[in-house]
């Protein structure tokens, strides 16, 4: 079912930022600095979520501290149900803006890239950061090459229109968000980010790509293990197909 809104329209931002982190406590306090800085570069009224789940290096406690003086930041820190599509649920059903912008926090995903993301949202349902088309890309040439093709098995076996169904960067516009039906979405980890694509585009809803070249991760490591991540898209996928098949997404 889809949600109703949870917040009362008046003092909306224009862009609420959804920030989910684990073990991101290098990385937090320079990415949001350089957000503030490119939203106030647009003259755009936003606000941060940084939504962690009980980070043992202290993530939570660094964003806090750092921007204790900022009431645009809000720092949620969750202690049950852990998992990234689950605190970026969350985050969306705490934030007020007219659009929401979903990125990583390590730097993959550049600020500047997502702040014209989320103008792309103003204009249509849904702005989606691209590697595969001209402009985008990835600095690790065999991480590149290996989802360049898994996309291809993607969109033959999905349908999916979008060159890009992993990369996890998108602004939605807030109205057309609160159509989709979460429970079908927001679950497990980056196979949420195919299903939002999937379900948006049965929707109807417009969207644009635009190119994302990702930055090297800056502090800490990845949480991706590539082997168990590859079997849990590829079950999801085949999932997907067979209800693609029946009909019944
Ligand atoms: N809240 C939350 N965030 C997570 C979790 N796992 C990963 N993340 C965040 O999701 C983003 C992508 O994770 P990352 O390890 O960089 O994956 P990679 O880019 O595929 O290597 C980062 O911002 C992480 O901090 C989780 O279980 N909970
Ligand atoms: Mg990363």
């Amino acid at each position: 079912m889809p949600l109703t809104e949870p917040h009362d329209p008046s003092g909306r931002p224009d862009v609420s930022v959804i920030l989910p982190t684990f073990q991101e406590r290098d990385n937090i306090v320079p990415l949001v600095e350089e957000l503030r800085q490119e939203f106030k570069r647009i003259d755009a009224r936003y606000e941060i979520l940084v939504v962690d789940d009980k980070s043992p290096d202290g993530t939570a406690m660094a964003a806090r501290s750092a921007f204790a003086d900022d009431s645009g930041v809000v720092v949620i820190e969750r202690s049950s149900n852990p998992g990234l599509a689950l605190s970026i649920r969350e985050g969306i059903e705490k934030s007020h803006g007219a659009v929401v912008l979903v990125m990583d926090t390590d730097f993959n995903h550049q600020p500047k890239d997502a702040v014209l993301i989320s103008e792309v949202a103003k204009l249509v349902d849904l702005g989606i950061g691209s590697r595969f088309i001209f402009g985008g890309g990835m600095p690790n040439r065999l991480r590149y090459f290996l989802s360049y093709l898994y996309n291809i098995f993607m969109r033959i076996s999905l349908g999916t229109r979008m060159d890009d169904n992993l990369s996890g960067l998108f602004a939605v516009r807030r109205t057309a968000l609160f159509k989709l039906d979460f429970d079908k979405i927001f679950w497990g980890y980056g196979d949420y980010f195919f299903r939002l694509l999937l379900l948006s585009q049965r929707a109807g809803l417009t969207h644009v790509q635009v190119p994302v070249f990702y930055g090297e991760r800056a502090a800490g490591g990845s949480k991706t293990r590539f082997m168990s991540i590859f079997m849990r898209y590829t079950r999801e996928v085949v999932r997907l197909m067979y209800f693609r098949a029946i009909n019944r997404w």
